[in-house]
């Protein structure tokens, strides 16, 4: 039978018509720096987290990480091996400002940042850079950390100081990492920094505060910075596809509706749309005057605050990595919906990821039907393994060409013949999560997303590639699949005529 997915190999992007297609790889602070008290840094909330007993797996930490602080060249080799055009990393907050604001720049701290990013130019790789991937100084968080609205203020003073530091050498920016995780992760049920568990109102109102934080940085860019520095700036917003456990059942297609809704929808409504969605403010409304509240769990935005933040985007950036199936709850959380996985998705090394590369093309349809075609950007996705090393990762390379063949199917359609098959959406570039194996923050060392393989009992903590390199760096090197009918590695390079 005709299917499209025999069609993986075909459906590539060229460089005839997409030359600048992003091609990158992800890491974070936390997960791979270590350096944890070099050259005066700071302490952040996944210091304090990671020492507290019990909190991350094995009482792993991040204090040595894989050394990334004192390891530029190595990482900016694998970079290159890897042939990235790009590579996302973030800057630790308290590591360049120890007391969480500008009266003290820890210089020896940001010349780490600038020592990489000059490490990258040289090697033809853009820096893609996130100013805030969940190492909040400890020292706001002491005085209530992202549920006190002066931390707006205080992200903005620090990205103040990375743009002017920085910009004119960085052309890609993320302003805030997967504001979902740390609203309902951090705040709500507290399985990562600051741990604080109160489900219910207080992630609500820590999402509201990055969304403004988040637009207060844009607008500074945007006013201050753009002209000069000529980047672009976004936020990264992280999300599940969801799909109707029984797709017969109505009250099953309106929980996955939810799911999508509190999800992706949380912060991408307010920031491309403008505000939160009238699904999450009646259902958040209703269940709080329910529970003998007076007012919504979820905060309002005033008029000048919903123009404030609608808008502040240059593209979408977007991590995702699975699909759920969505039921009905009556009790529970706010979003009245339940999740299992499909029991035919493959396993990974994390409990919550679940093979189901369909997903990523229904969302990404979303994506651009829900929110206007925007310009996306893939910040992350992959894939982990857990146990016994094997380099010989082949659910890993199965999971990236499964994957990265539903972007390629959405992305716009470059052969005329199949054009009528693909979605047309507008995706500019794709990052791989992770460079390498570092903390997977409340699993520890555990779980390994990385294409490289970094043993942690060898104090060099030497980077190896796993087989998954190869296939990625081919994806690369061939912008799209390789030729089936030529080789593993060779490229399908002939521009089909008419095109
Ligand atoms: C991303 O988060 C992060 O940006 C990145 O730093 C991280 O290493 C990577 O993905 C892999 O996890 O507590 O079992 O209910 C991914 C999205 C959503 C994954 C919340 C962990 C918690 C699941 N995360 N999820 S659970």
């Amino acid at each position: 039978m005709f299917s499209l997915d025999h069609l993986c190999v075909y459906v590539l992007i060229t460089a005839y018509d997409f030359d600048d297609f992003i091609w990158s790889t992800a890491t974070a602070s936390y997960q791979i720096e270590g350096g944890w008290r070099a050259d005066g840094k700071g302490l952040s909330i996944w210091d304090k987290f990671a020492h507290t007993p019990l909190r991350v797996f094995n009482d792993d930490n991040g204090d040595i990480a894989c050394n990334s602080y004192n390891k530029v060249d190595e990482d900016v080799a694998i970079l290159k091996q890897l042939k990235v055009t790009h590579y996302r990393f973030s800057i630790s907050w308290p590591r360049v400002l120890p007391d969480g604001t500008t009266k003290h720049i820890n210089e020896a701290g940001l010349n780490y940042y600038h020592r990489l990013v000059d490490a990258l130019l040289a090697a033809n790789i853009q820096p893609h850079i996130t100013l805030y991937h969940w190492d909040l100084p400890q020292v706001l968080q002491d005085i209530g950390g992202w549920e006190n609205e002066t931390i707006i203020v205080k992200f903005k003073d620090y990205a103040d100081l990375i743009f002017s530091r920085l910009g004119n050498k960085v052309k890609f920016w993320i302003t805030i990492n997967e504001p979902y995780n740390i609203a309902n992760v951090g705040h709500g049920y507290g399985a990562a920094a600051p741990g604080i568990f109160r489900p219910g109102t207080l992630p609500y109102i820590v999402g509201h505060n990055l969304l403004k934080a988040h637009a207060e940085a844009w607008h500074l860019y945007n006013d201050t910075y753009r002209a000069k520095q000529k980047g672009i700036i976004s936020i990264t917003i992280n999300s599940d596809w969801s799909e109707p456990r029984n797709p017969n059942k109505q009250e099953d297609i309106d929980a996955a509706r939810r799911v999508v809704q509190f999800y992706i929808g949380w912060f991408a409504h307010p920031v491309f749309n403008g505000d939160y969605s009238n699904m999450m403010k009646t259902i958040i409304q209703e269940r709080s005057l329910a529970a003998g509240l007076l007012k919504s769990r979820l905060p309002e935005f005033t008029p000048e605050e919903i123009k404030r933040v609608q808008g502040t985007y240059d593209y979408f950036g977007f991590n995702h990595y699975t699909t759920v199936l969505a039921f009905p709850v009556k009790y529970g959380n706010l979003q009245g919906a339940g999740t299992i996985a499909d029991r035919t998705w493959l396993d990974s090394g994390s409990s919550w990821l679940k093979v189901s590369p369909f997903g990523f093309r229904r969302i990404l349809n979303f994506i651009k039907a829900e929110y206007g075609n925007p310009p996306i950007i893939i910040t992350e996705n992959g894939m982990s393994e857990r146990g016994p090393t094997d380099l010989n990762d082949i659910h890993r390379s199965y999971y990236y060409e499964k994957y990265i063949n539903q972007v390629l199917k959405g992305i716009k359609p470059q052969l005329n013949l199949e054009s009528y098959l693909l979605d047309n959406v507008d995706i500019r570039g794709y990052t791989a999560w992770s460079l390498m194996d570092n903390l997977e923050w409340a699993t520890g060392f555990s779980e390994r997303f990385g294409l490289f393989y970094v043993n942690h009992s060898d104090p060099k903590l030497p980077r190896v590639a796993k087989t998954s390199v190869t296939l990625y760096s081919t994806i690369i090197n061939c912008n799209g699949f390789p030729d089936p009918a030529l080789g593993p590695h060779e490229c399908l390079n002939t521009v089909p005529e008419g095109t």
